[in-house]
């Protein structure tokens, strides 16, 4: 069964990954990629989403850029990890096909609205501003979306802040309203992602495709190393993004706990936190539409990355 998804992103070395992922592997269909700012700038992050489908041979992707900066809060950009251009550390080819007319937020409920319901499952890996805004103008996606697969927050554990993670930090607001909506969440938080270490032997492993594309990534996961191990205390870089995709090709690769989450705003020490509620029995699908990720197969993560990359050629 093929999943149908719309990628919403700030590339980002690891909103690459999930790209590569997404067109390598045949179970995923990216019906398009939409943008956000995040990790750097909208204008730097849709370059870099345009200049990776292209270094993917990919250039039949549409991309659509949305919202420059958060609902309410100041922008912030994570320079200190992905770089001035959001992107540091290769060269990029210069993507043939020119930027898609259309405000992303426009384009992703057209999507859902045009296809049959229960088809399409978003898949946000940078801030949520785009599909909270989305939920807000067209409020008849949320019962068409199959579900919401999403990288941010994390259960009691933050990067950004010391509980929150940055995705969830930047535009809290929107992160509240997408929790909140009645869609199916998986929140695909730091407690998995960082289980998801580009250790050496698996950047070897993508090494040994010896493809441009191939050396292309492990450019990537070489700068991602670094600024981890300055800014994070890291020895491998979590590679966080791709995590959701693994989880759509093949569920087995993350083990979830369904869970209520909401998303603290008020906290003086807490905002942009993912709060958890692990009370109790684990509730039912019909009790609870979010689920958390615990666990995570690594080889089997690694593995799905390595053939996608190997596919693409
Ligand atoms: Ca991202």
């Amino acid at each position: 069964m093929v999943k149908k998804i719309i990628l919403d992103c700030d590339p980002g070395h690891d909103d690459a990954v999930a790209i590569l992922l997404a067109i390598g592997n045949p179970n995923i269909e990216l019906l398009g990629v939409t943008t956000v700012g995040g990790n750097q700038s909208l204008e730097k992050v849709t370059y870099n989403a345009r200049a990776v489908l292209e270094k993917a041979h990919a250039p039949n992707i549409p991309v659509h850029a949305g919202c420059a900066r958060p609902i309410i809060r100041d922008p912030q950009v994570a320079a200190t990890i992905h770089g001035e251009t959001g992107l540091d550390g290769v060269e990029l080819p210069e993507p043939t096909r020119p930027l898609d007319p259309g405000h992303a937020v426009n384009w992703i409920i057209d999507t859902i609205m045009s296809n049959e319901p229960g088809t399409i499952t978003l898949v946000p890996t940078g801030p949520l501003t785009n599909i909270a805004l989305a939920a807000r103008l067209e409020p008849r996606i949320v019962e068409r979306v199959k579900e919401v697969v999403l990288m941010g927050g994390g259960v009691h554990v933050g990067n950004w802040s010391a509980v929150a993670e940055f995705n969830i930090k930047v535009d809290p607001d929107a992160a509240h309203i997408v929790f909140n909506e009645k869609w199916p969440v998986t929140m695909i938080g730091l407690d998995l992602t960082h289980q998801a270490l580009c250790k050496p032997e698996k950047q070897r492993m993508i090494e040994g495709i010896g493809t441009p594309l191939a050396s292309f990534v492990s450019g990537l996961m070489d700068f991602f190393r670094k600024s981890y191990a300055e800014n994070q205390d890291f020895v491998d870089p979590p590679v966080h993004d791709p995590c959701t995709v693994a989880y759509l090709i093949d569920p087995t690769v993350i083990t979830t706990r369904r869970c209520p989450v909401d998303v603290e705003l008020r906290g003086e020490l807490t905002l942009g936190m993912t709060v958890a509620d692990l009370r109790g029995p684990e509730p039912s699908a019909e009790e609870c539409h979010t689920q958390v990720a615990m666990k995570l197969d690594f080889d089997k993560f690694w593995n799905l990355v390595t053939d996608a990359i190997r596919r693409i050629g």
